[in-house]
């Protein structure tokens, strides 16, 4: 049998079928890439198992009883039916709301990152296929970095963020300049595994061995010493989650009062240094913010920030936060008080020096980019205009009509009826998915696009079956990636793509030709490669034809840089390269975020207490503070089946890490099954010891399938979202602040429940003409 090219956003592969079932399937990381990432070994394991949705099913409850709220939504058995039936009802559903309550009655956000593959994007063909019939309310922004992208505007201007957020200094440029990388975050080498679209070419690992190599140091802020692997030369700077702000606001106090602070750079670059100097100074609250007031708060010593801060003066330093920071409560903070940090040391638009966001949050940034856009669906465009903040959707759910704040705007959450989810699973990412239950009983409808019985997919009314990517052709490539690759089909489908679902819809509601354009999926293929071929020919590359490339099977991407450096342009000239900030310098005081009038975010960087901290009075109750980061076996929920996310598991659950201290005043051993609770829910969880961790943290990642199945626990597998608050991150950006939840731990006790997760719905049957033929 063949190797055939595939891809996902975890890395490239081939598969090879030589029968049927998992046994039959072999899959290898692709030649090209030098340092492939484990979790291609979920793939074989999930791609046949049990928990595909194999036909279109419907909620009894709905087809008996036709579209509105029900709180039956997630404990109600299915129907199946055939794929006629579902498209009729489904047509007519979409036909009923946009008639009775009009488009911005149907929520279109549907927030996830589907698969890799520029043509078979779900959301993608979801948006073209709604704004064809009207239009829908959409999300901006994203859970991966909500609040930076609004925030950051506000500092260095919609371009400089821009230019941060797509990529920052090239990481050569880094190893071969910076001599002291501060990470707040951490380097966590296993998220780099990851960008959206894939990557073709891992290389972190090698870029951090070459400035290791010459000398480069990293200081590792983060509760996880293993935020840094082993063997890149650094220090553990073990500090109390959520306190970031605290330590960079006491080295920026060291750098001010020992006369260290770039005033020449602060005078030129930046406007509101004073104000925020003042702050640090104490001069607003008679508290300055020196390491003496630091060191208990962030449990980071005063001496080592002292000499922290002296260190950076001295040498080539970047300043790095990683977007986990942003991912809290105030997490507009640490990203300001970064800039602000970086600014104050000077070195802003120099190689290897300044500011960094991310390069350990995703493959593609600080990786080696080409200046034109890559091969995509046109989405056409929506002529609504309500949005929500993209981690509001249960308060927009549960509370229709009433106003939210968001950078600076009062807006309204629409009456929302129909909410269509493809290629996201909200019951992995939403916090507090007990609350989100609650808001997924309130629409009339909840149509799902799912490969898999997803808790999602639990959720919905309409469930249709669709495709994984090796079960059709598309084109792979990610932001940032080095290569185009052919993804080619291997296996017989289960259930239908998106697109060729999308197409039966709009041809049921009069956009058939608009929607389709007449090309089969393959014509499709094609026709994305070819205008984008044209468009790079048209610039002087040379790129070969369509039937050439899916021969090949892979094309290197030309002219890509990895010599970027951060505001270079800016830093050599500011009148020429002016921010689009209103002063055009970095701000480290803004009039415009201060003009908003938000105690939750002022006007300039700030210390300001969050809900969940050891610090709070929350901690008497919850002494434990869980980090509930992105999983090291699998991306999200995805292929949680798979066999590499499955090896980890404890006890048959997620494991959580816990310092062996933390355990031992439990009488919690290595293995034990332990449940995992505070006021918003709990989990049942596989206890694993690790000195890893500072004392008073414990760790449990996103991304076991949510399992609400047991009664004594709100999920029998390990999903931590049952613990985390559903709070945006401020007025200001409304963020997602999912990284963090205090918690308490304890030994479980008894018989406990099964994990169901993996086993389908039960299936009945409704008596008339919706069975299935
Ligand atoms: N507590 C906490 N929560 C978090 C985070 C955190 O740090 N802490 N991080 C957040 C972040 S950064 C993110 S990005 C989110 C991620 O949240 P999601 O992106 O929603 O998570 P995924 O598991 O990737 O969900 C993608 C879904 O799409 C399905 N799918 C795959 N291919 C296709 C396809 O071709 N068609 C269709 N229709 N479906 C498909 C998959 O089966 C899967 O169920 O989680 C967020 N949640
Ligand atoms: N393997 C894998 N890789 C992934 C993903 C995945 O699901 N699996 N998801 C991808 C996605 S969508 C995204 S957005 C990125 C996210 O990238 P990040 O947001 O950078 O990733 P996280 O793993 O959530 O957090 C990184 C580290 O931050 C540390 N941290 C948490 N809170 C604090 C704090 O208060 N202070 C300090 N100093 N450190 C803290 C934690 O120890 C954690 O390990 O990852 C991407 N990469
Ligand atoms: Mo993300």
């Amino acid at each position: 049998m063949d190797r055939v090219p595939n891809s996902t956003h975890w890395g490239a592969f081939t598969a090879t079928v030589t029968g049927p079932g998992p046994a039959g399937l072999r899959v290898e990381p692709h030649p090209l890439d030098p340092d492939p990432s484990p979790l291609l070994d979920n793939i074989p394991g999930a791609v046949h198992h049990r928990s595909r949705v194999r036909r279109p099913a419907v909620r009894r409850g709905w087809l008996e009883r036709g579209p509105g709220a029900d709180p039956a939504r997630g404990g109600d058995e299915f129907v199946e039916v055939d794929w006629d039936t579902a498209a009729s009802l489904l047509a007519g559903e979409l036909g009923r709301v946009r008639e009775r309550h009009g488009n911005s009655a149907i929520y279109g956000g549907s927030y996830g990152w589907a698969s890799a593959g520029r043509f078979h994007h779900a959301q993608s063909h979801l948006r073209r296929f709604l704004n064809q019939i009207g239009g829908y309310t959409r999300s901006v922004n994203t859970y991966s970095n909500g609040t930076s992208v609004v925030v950051l505007p506000h500092i260095v201007g919609t371009g400089g963020a821009a230019q941060v957020m797509s990529g920052g200094t090239s990481w050569p440029v880094i190893a071969r300049h910076t001599e002291l990388l501060v990470a707040f975050g951490g380097l966590r080498v296993s998220n780099a595994w990851v960008a959206p679209g894939g990557h073709a070419r891992h290389s972190i690992g090698a870029h951090l061995a070459e400035g290791g190599g010459r000398g480069m140091r990293v200081a590792n802020f983060s509760p996880l010493r293993d935020d840094l692997p082993d063997d890149v030369p650094g220090d553990w700077y073990s500090i109390v989650p959520g306190t970031d702000v605290v330590a960079m606001l006491a080295l920026c106090w060291v750098l001010v009062d020992e006369g260290l602070a770039d005033r020449a750079f602060l005078d030129r670059y930046t406007v509101g240094a004073e104000r925020f100097i003042a702050y640090l100074r104490g001069e607003p609250d008679g508290q300055p913010k020196d390491p003496d007031w630091a060191a208990p708060r962030c449990g980071v010593p005063a001496e080592r920030l002292r000499e922290l801060a002296r260190a950076m003066a001295a040498r080539r330093t970047l300043m790095h936060v990683s977007w986990s920071l942003q991912r809290t409560e105030h997490g507009e903070q640490p990203v300001w008080a970064g800039v602000a940090l970086a600014a104050l040391l000077g070195q802003i638009g120099r190689p290897g020096g300044g500011f960094g966001h991310g390069y350990s949050s995703m493959a593609d940034v600080g990786s080696a980019q080409g200046r034109y856009s890559l091969p995509s669906v046109r989405q056409g465009t929506n002529p609504v205009t309500d949005f929500i903040p993209v981690a509001r959707i249960s308060d927009m759910l549960l509370n229709p009509g009433e106003p939210f704040d968001y950078n600076g705007r009062r807006l309204r959450y629409p009456d929302i009826k129909l909410v269509y989810w493809v290629g996201g699973n909200p019951f992995h990412h939403h916090q507090d998915l007990t609350r989100l239950r609650r808001a997924f009983g309130r629409p009339d409808t909840v149509v799902v696009h799912e490969p898999y019985w997803t808790a999602t997919a639990r959720h919905a009314d309409i469930v249709l079956p669709v495709t994984t990517t090796l079960e059709r052709d598309d084109l792979g490539v990610g932001r940032g990636d080095s290569h185009l690759l052919a993804m080619k089909r291997a296996l017989e489908p289960t259930g239908r793509d998106d697109y060729e679902i999308f197409a039966e819809l709009a041809e049921r509601m009069g956009v058939g030709k608009e929607y389709t354009e007449g090309r089969t999926s393959g014509e499709w293929l094609r026709h994305l490669y070819g205008e984008w071929r044209e468009r790079l020919v048209g610039r002087g590359y040379d790129v070969p034809e369509f039937d050439r490339f899916w021969a090949d099977g892979v094309f290197e991407l030309p002219d890509r840089r990895d010599d970027r450096v951060l505001f270079a342009e800016f830093r050599a000239d500011p009148a020429a390269h002016r921010l689009d900030t209103p002063s055009g310098r970095i701000e480290l005081f803004s009039e415009t975020v201060a003009g908003f009038g938000y105690p939750d975010c002022p006007g300039h960087p700030a210390w300001l207490e969050p809900h969940d901290w050891l610090g709070g009075p929350r901690a008497a109750e919850y002494p434990l503070h869980l980090i509930a980061n992105q999983p090291a076996t699998r991306l999200h929920s995805q292929l949680d089946m798979g066999g590499h996310s499955q090896g980890a598991k404890v006890a048959g659950r997620e494991s959580i890490r816990l310092h062996p201290d933390d355990a031992a005043a439990r009488g919690i051993s290595d293995g034990d099954l332990v449940r995992v609770h505070n006021d918003l829910g709990s989990c049942l969880a596989g206890a694993v010891l690790s000195t890893d961790l500072r004392p008073g943290v414990a760790q449990l990642p996103t991304g076991a399938w949510f399992d609400p199945s047991g009664e004594e626990v709100t999920c029998a597998h390990g999903n931590p979202n049952v613990l985390t608050a559903d709070r945006g991150s401020s007025r200001l950006a409304q963020g997602c602040t999912g990284q963090h939840a205090l918690v308490e731990v304890e030994r479980f006790e008894g018989e406990p429940p099964p994990v169901r997760a993996f086993e389908p719905p039960a299936f009945g049957e409704v008596a008339g003409a919706h069975r299935v033929r």
